[in-house]
């Protein structure tokens, strides 16, 4: 609801991804789901990723990162390490050796520090790889890094002449 289908329900979310907590919470209830504001604190305490944030004043909550809806984070542009990693499926190899890193359904292509991390997000997909990233060199081109609050990096579209292609 927070990243994909707010709608689902008629949550609305405002023009940076944030939902109101009780309204989630009411309308969750509504749609027939068991959500207590302690499960949605757990939830945020205890997600793997840490998907999930709430406001300073903790009357609304966030998906960090991840979102197919049209939101704008709001996160201001930072400058990345030389490389960054992206793991995807072998089978995209030939679709993203012609087009580059595209964002698919979402609104960022992600990318990891980690090539560890990266491998892992690849594994969702298939047979998985790891594609390097000429971060800075890119960053220095003009294209823009935003890095969310759960730690992924973000950017809008990665050409291939900065993606390296090496076994893992
Ligand atoms: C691929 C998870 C063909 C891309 C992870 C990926 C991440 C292309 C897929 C977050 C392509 C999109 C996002 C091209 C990119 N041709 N395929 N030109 N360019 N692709 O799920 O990066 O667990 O939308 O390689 O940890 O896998 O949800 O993106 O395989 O941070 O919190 O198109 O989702 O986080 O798939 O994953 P996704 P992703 P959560």
């Amino acid at each position: 609801m927070l990243r994909h289908q707010p709608d689902a329900i008629g949550l609305q979310l405002d023009t940076e991804g944030w939902a109101d907590l009780s309204e989630l919470i009411h309308l969750a209830n509504a749609d027939g789901r068991n959500l207590t504001l302690e499960l949605v604190k757990e939830v945020v305490a205890t997600n793997n990723k840490k998907r999930f944030v709430f406001s300073e004043d903790g009357k609304r909550i966030r998906a960090s990162q991840g979102h197919s809806v049209e939101i704008e984070l709001g996160l201001e542009p930072v400058t990345p390490p030389d490389f960054l990693y992206h793991g995807t499926a072998t089978r995209f190899l030939d679709s993203i050796l012609e087009k580059g890193l595209i964002p698919a359904s979402r609104r960022h292509v992600h990318l990891s520090a980690e090539q560890t991390t990266a491998l892992e997000v690849g594994r969702r997909h298939g047979k998985p790889t790891v594609i390097k990233i000429r971060s800075s060199e890119m960053h220095s081109s003009g294209h823009e890094f935003f890095l969310s609050d759960n730690g992924v990096w973000l950017t809008t579209f990665v050409p291939v002449g900065f993606l390296i292609f090496e076994e893992v």
